[in-house]
């Protein structure tokens, strides 16, 4: 069976893991470009059908939400659910300033808690997904209801999508994600009926009828196998952002091609000052790999944007949520979200600068890296960190410079990247700064994009261009990692699940009872557990106990230097 593009290996960054960081930029940018250039024989967003269809679902939406008790609600989980939220903040933040109704509501698996940290459990339960779209549309007449999954396999949005379907007359059903529909995910869900293939061929027959709509551009494989935060994430927004724009603001003087084609501009500008962004990570994979840790400061969207690179490190990386952190001036007051004020949860919901500079900032080493997002941060933390000892970044975004400027400054290393988009200047003065403020945060989203992964590799996290410390948290991860296990080792599907289980379990034999376990069970005694499927990759490769796996991992722990090492010694 064909394998989910979504989670192949792209054969552009098959050796990222042992390129320089400034080439580490450039293999980025290759894969990122086929967002807009395509993959194989598929044209990415530019294609001619899926513009048209844009096109009639922002009339639908416009008409929806023209009506009362129409509404539009976007869902997902992890980043899908994070960029459905930042979306409908960005939207209602623009209507309230035009004194219009705040019409966007968004869902995410694991509810708020989800925005800064990873809870991927929550994302294969459909009925609880078909309840919380219940709860938040009982109030409204119609909905134009949107379901993010880039890998079109989450249980969660499957459970919202069957919902839709099964109640026409108040929701139109629109499906984001990655794959053509027959790559859908065809594995049974716990207690539930269908596959998520099953609805989204449902959702095909509805489409024909008119009665909803799939946006799944083919993008290729993700530079890391199976990141969905990167491309799939850049081109959620991008199609949340174009969508939201055309439904709400019919005088924008663009077409929705001119539109995606300034994405493109900015996504060139950013990805031309690789020299630049290879040193950032260098200093971001320096203070990693000295045990620091990372500090993202910002405003408003840049300080979300980059929260939301943080919160994916430890699912992807296996790494502590303090190794990369984001911070946002004002913290939750100024998210607008769901939840309100979660920050009495402990200290991994202190999202404030204002926390950052009581609880951390005190104690900052010369091992840490502190990096400013814009100029609003730069104007109000630059100072106080001027003589700490950290490592400093400054990260910002000019349109009125020609050129991108790098100047290690007395501050540290001080960036800033010079954005041009040759059709900035047609569009209608109402829209212009929204537009422009989307571009910049798109542009930051590739930069710390660049930085997180770029450390991580620096750490050994990606072996050729796989995550091999996966955090084994859901049923896709799950899967994935029994894929990851069997690429690197000779083994058969089986023997490589059985490999994973022995990690997972901490055994060398594993009992009846353990390998006739339920999926959840083997996550649930997965999730306290640290390097789960390096253990795993090197009892399947090397034949040899836990025990030694353990003990080779903490003598080395870059896996394909383990590896090199084995061979070199056999
Ligand atoms: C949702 C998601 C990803 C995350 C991880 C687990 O994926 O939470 O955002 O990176 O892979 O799954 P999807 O439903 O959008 O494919």
């Amino acid at each position: 069976m064909e394998q989910p593009i979504t989670e192949q290996s792209n054969p552009l960054s098959s050796n990222i893991d042992v390129a320089s960081s400034e080439e580490i930029v450039q293999i980025l940018y290759a894969c990122d470009l086929e967002i807009f250039h395509g993959w194989k024989n598929s044209q990415g967003i530019k294609d001619k059908g899926l513009i048209d269809k844009i096109e009639n679902l922002a009339k639908k939406i416009s008409n929806v939400i023209e009506k009362p008790g129409g509404g539009i609600v976007i869902s997902g989980c992890g980043t899908s659910g994070r960029i459905a939220f930042l979306t409908a903040r960005t939207f209602n933040c623009y209507l309230k300033s035009k004194g219009k109704e705040e019409c966007f509501q968004y869902i995410i698996a694991g509810d708020d808690k989800a925005l800064f940290t990873s809870i991927e459990l929550a994302e294969d339960d459909p009925v609880v997904g078909a309840e919380k779209l219940n709860q938040v549309c009982k109030e409204k007449a119609s909905v134009v209801y949107i379901g993010v999954t880039c890998g079109l396999s989450a249980p969660f949005v499957a459970g919202q999508l069957d919902l839709c379907l099964s109640q026409p007359e108040k929701y139109t059903p629109v499906l984001i994600g990655f794959n053509p529909v027959e790559l859908a995910r065809n594995l049974d869900i716990e207690k539930w009926d269908k596959t998520f293939l099953q609805v989204a061929q449902n959702l095909e027959i509805a489409e024909k009828q008119q009665k909803a709509f799939i946006l799944n551009p083919v993008i290729g494989p993700e530079p890391i196998t199976g990141s969905s935060r990167m491309k799939s994430g850049t081109t959620t927004r991008i199609l949340l952002e174009v969508l939201s724009l055309f439904a709400i603001q019919k005088d924008i003087k663009l077409s929705i091609e001119e539109l995606m084609s300034m994405y493109e501009s900015v996504c060139n500008c950013v990805y031309k000052q690789s020299h630049h962004l290879g040193s950032l990570i260098d200093l971001a994979g320096a203070s990693l790999n000295s045990g620091g840790n990372i500090y993202y400061l910002g405003c408003e969207g840049f300080g979300l944007m980059a929260m939301i690179d943080a919160s994916e490190c430890p699912p992807t990386y296996g790494a502590s949520f303090h190794d990369i952190r984001g911070f946002v001036t004002g913290g939750f007051s100024a998210l607008n979200n769901n939840d309100g004020d979660l920050s009495n949860l402990g200290s991994q919901y202190q999202i404030s600068v204002e926390d950052f500079e009581r609880e951390i900032l005190p104690a900052i080493t010369s091992d840490d890296l502190v990096v400013l997002l814009g100029e609003d941060i730069f104007q109000r933390s630059s100072k106080s960190l001027l003589d700490l000892p950290c490592k400093k970044a400054y990260v910002t975004f000019q349109w009125d410079q020609t050129s991108t400027s790098s100047t290690c400054v007395e501050f540290g290393l001080a960036l800033s990247i010079a954005l041009n988009a040759p059709l900035v200047d047609r569009i209608s003065p109402d829209c212009k700064f929204l537009v422009m403020q989307l571009l910049e945060e798109v542009s930051l989203k590739w930069v710390v994009n660049s930085l997180s992964t770029g450390a991580h590799i620096l750490k050994g996290k990606v072996c050729q261009n796989m995550m091999i410390d996966v955090k084994v948290s859901n049923s896709k991860l799950f899967h994935r990692a029994v894929g990851i296990v069997q690429n690197y080792s000779s083994l058969s599907h089986e023997e490589s699940c059985h490999c994973l289980l022995k990690s997972i379990y901490d055994t060398d034999i594993l009992t009846e009872e353990q390998t006739s376990a339920p999926v959840v069970s083997h996550i649930n005694a997965a999730s306290q557990k640290l390097m789960v499927v390096p253990v795993a990759i090197l009892i399947a490769k090397l034949s040899c106990s836990i025990k030694s796996a353990k003990e080779m991992i903490s003598c080395q722990p870059v896996l394909r230097k383990v590896l090199i090492q084995k061979d070199c010694s056999a």
